[in-house]
């Protein structure tokens, strides 16, 4: 990677990406576009609105920098997509398309996010190998899956270097995310120092996958920076690095916050998504095809975003 394109950069990946990957390939390598003017994503390095349905103008981008390597992160989440399933479809596979086919004419690499939610109810529950059933049941799931497929296409049909891992829920204290199944695990830390309660939306034992932001940016250019060689499999990895339920994550923050409180308002939209979505993945092919290791566990997690929240915040 020399010269990088982020497509939906002012999202919650997106905008920690962005510096993250410029602090390693230098600022003016990385240039961020989103169609909102995110103009703080300029700051440092180069911007550009870009609406990532409009290929042209995706390709003109691509062309003037000399890019050789596109991350789309652009989607709907699941959560909001089952409120507006064509928007959803048109928006993930649009950007997803444009991105392909502007990676195939200009000889890119590209980085395209699958989920959790590319897996259905059908799919075993608990270590969800690799490969197995996929049959997601929301629009988001399906959105993801066509798009491993996809990707798995153009590499084998024209040799388009796809690759990606299927993302848990992330957790971060910079960007919030919007419209994800998962954002209660990043909520409830806000709710803790903001007003030393939350409501949950999803019932207390239902376990989801996630992940600390500081992972999931390593996982993106590790995976990125292996020698193509040594990938049997591209869209998309496994990733796991933590598993934990409504109830787990609140005696953490009770243990370093004893008077916060939880209760449940269960949003049944979300409730059939999580349930519907695995425990926990087996994340063996990518450990063993390029090296993956999570860093973060629940417990320096929730030390880490409570002290930055509290900064943030101006809580003692
Ligand atoms: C969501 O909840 O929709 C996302 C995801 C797990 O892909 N965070």
């Amino acid at each position: 990677m020399k010269k990088i394109l982020i497509v939906g950069a002012g999202g919650q990946i997106g905008s920690e990406l962005t510096s993250h990957l410029r602090k390693i390939y230098g600022d003016s390598n990385v240039v961020a576009t989103d169609m909102r003017d995110c103009r703080e994503l300029g700051e440092a390095g180069p911007f550009e609105v870009l609406n990532a349905l409009d290929a042209t103008a995706m390709a003109s981008i691509v062309a003037r920098y000399h890019i050789d390597t596109i991350f789309n992160l652009v989607a709907l989440l699941s959560a909001v997509g089952e409120r507006n399933p064509q928007m959803a479809w048109s928006v993930n596979m649009g950007a997803l398309n444009n991105s392909l086919e502007v990676a195939r004419q200009h000889h890119c690499a590209l980085f395209t996010p699958s989920s959790i939610g590319a897996f259905g109810p059908s799919s075993p529950k608990d270590g969800t190998p690799q490969d197995t059933i996929m049959q997601p049941t929301t629009i988001y799931g399906i959105c993801k899956y066509t798009g491993e497929m996809l990707g798995n296409y153009y590499h084998h049909k024209y040799g388009v270097d796809t690759r990606s891992v299927r993302f848990p829920g992330i957790i971060s204290n910079v960007t919030l995310p919007g419209g994800g199944t998962t954002d209660y695990a990043v909520e409830i830390y806000y709710e803790a120092v903001r007003s030393g309660r939350f409501t949950c939306p999803i019932p207390s034992d239902v376990y989801m996958d996630m992940i600390y932001m500081p992972d999931a940016l390593r996982a993106c250019v590790e995976l990125m920076e292996t020698d193509p060689a040594k990938l049997v499999h591209r869209n998309s990895f496994n990733l796991a690095s933590m598993s934990f339920t409504p109830e787990i994550i609140c005696a953490e923050i009770k243990k370093r916050m004893p008077g916060f409180k939880m209760d449940y308002d269960v949003d049944p939209v979300k409730k059939a998504i999580a349930e519907s979505w695995p425990n926990s993945l087996d994340d063996t092919c990518a450990r063993e095809e390029w090296g993956w290791k999570p860093e973060w566990d629940l417990s320096r997690m929730t030390d880490d975003m409570l002290e930055h929240i509290r900064l943030k915040f101006g809580v003692a």
